[in-house]
């Protein structure tokens, strides 16, 4: 038996920087890569002849726009229906039914899950068995695994939820279980939404995995983005594999420069990065963000930030990728000998200390955001609700006043901003980022 399995289809949704790109072909295809991505999964799942498509929540990011949204999925579908190819659909958070007042008709090939307990679906042609819940509302925290209907014997047992599992970086735990929670409904493969990394659970017979998204949709959704293709056979172990649905993709590139010391170098260093990039995506457009580190003798030669984009810009543009952003936290290995450590050590700490404060953030954010919060986003600037875009503006606070204090120079300048990114603690830990 062979299914395929997405989910977090997020039709429709925004995605976010695009203004960055500019107004031409590359950012109109990036707003329609959703919808493209979707018909590519029709695509699939008609091509490979799938017994079955999966979907295991949040095909919609939220309350249509309009009936477009919806109709276009009614229309994927019905490809599916005149293809006799049944589809069996659990709700998520972002598409739970106090979410989403607007409704179309789905084909009679769908199967919608009900919220108020798991049920099951019987395909008795190919003896298949679904067990699913949708969420009625979006903050659902209750283990909705353990109340999962037992296996059916004899048959091939799918299970379809929108869940956290123990947790993931970036996704708020709804719907929390275990790994045993799930392997423990005896079924042979549980199909997961929820968080967009693929990840897949257990090497036995009995497989949980989650697909990821269908789209990346920033920068930190980076690299190939698709569906599972699941075969199964009873008492045999799922065999799976990752087929792309993702008509552009996402790069999110940190490249260490500690050993180039000249900016050729850093640029050819960069160039390389980006021909990996480009080969794994084939023919899709690329979009990149560019993060330089490393304590490197090029430091200096990093500070003139204008012709470095324009250096980059032209590398990246040589091979068909765009730049979204770039950063350097490039460290110089001589930091200005005048500088005070004490003050340093003190300014970083009161950084440090409010970039880990998420509510004291948070609450200095508030007014800003409540006058200019939505325009920021809307020019793809700033997310004033983003605990990391908030994290790193602490940071950025921090080395603006240590430059300021240390000297008005353009090479003091630089100099000191690769002294304080020499010594700025590694950013990775942020607790909580935007919620998928
Ligand atoms: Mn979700």
């Amino acid at each position: 038996m062979r299914l395929v399995h997405a989910a977090d289809v997020h039709l429709d949704s925004p995605l976010r920087g695009l203004s960055r790109l500019g107004d031409g072909a590359l950012a109109d295809l990036l707003r329609q890569a959703t919808r493209r991505a979707l018909e590519n999964l029709t695509e699939l799942t008609v091509a490979i002849g799938a017994d079955g498509l999966l979907l295991a929540g949040d095909i919609y990011d939220g309350e249509w726009r309009d009936y477009g949204t919806g109709r276009f999925f009614v229309e994927q579908m019905g490809r599916l229906h005149d293809e006799q190819i049944p589809v069996f659909l659990v709700r998520g958070n972002h598409d739970a039914q106090s979410e989403i007042a607007r409704s179309l008709s789905l084909p009679p090939n769908v199967t919608v899950f009900g919220a108020d307990e798991a049920g099951t679906v019987v395909v008795d042609e190919i003896d298949l068995a679904v067990h699913g819940q949708s969420y009625a509302t979006r903050d659902v925290e209750t283990n909705l695994a353990r109340a999962y209907p037992d296996a059916i014997g004899g048959m091939v047992n799918v299970g379809l939820l929108h869940t956290a599992v123990e947790g993931a970086e970036g996704h708020a735990l709804y719907a929390p279980c275990t790994v045993d929670d799930l392997t423990r409904t005896g079924y042979d493969y549980f199909a997961l939404g929820h968080v967009h990394t693929h990840r897949i659970f257990g090497d036995g017979e009995r497989v949980a995995a989650f697909s990821g998204n269908l789209q990346g949709r920033h920068p930190r959704e980076s690299g190939p983005k698709g569906a599972l293709v699941v075969e199964l056979e009873p008492g045999r172990a799922p065999v799976i594999r990752l087929e792309p649905c993702d008509v552009a993709r996402w790069a999110s590139l940190r490249i260490d420069v500690a050993a180039c010391r000249t900016l050729d170098d850093v640029l050819a260093c960069v160039g390389g990065h980006l021909q990996v990039t480009r080969s794994d995506a084939g023919a899709r457009p690329v979009v990149a963000r560019v993060v330089l580190v490393g304590t490197s003798p090029a430091a200096g030669a990093l500070t003139d930030e204008e012709r470095l984009r324009e250096e980059l810009q032209m590398v990246a543009a040589g091979m068909a990728v765009s730049l979204e952003k770039i950063e350097v936290r490039v460290a110089s290995p001589h930091p200005p000998a005048s500088v005070d450590p004490e003050l340093m050590a003190t300014i970083r700490t009161a950084a440090d200390d409010l970039a880990g404060d998420t509510d004291r953030l948070a609450a200095l954010a508030g007014p800003l955001e409540r006058e200019v919060g939505r325009a920021l986003r809307g020019a793809g600037l700033l997310d004033l609700n983003d605990p990391a875009t908030l994290a790193d503006l602490a940071h950025r606070a921090g080395a603006g006043l240590f430059t300021r204090l240390v000297g008005d120079g353009e090479d003091w300048c630089g100099s000191a901003r690769s002294a304080w990114n020499a010594t700025a603690p590694s950013r990775g830990a942020v607790s909580r980022s935007a919620r998928d």
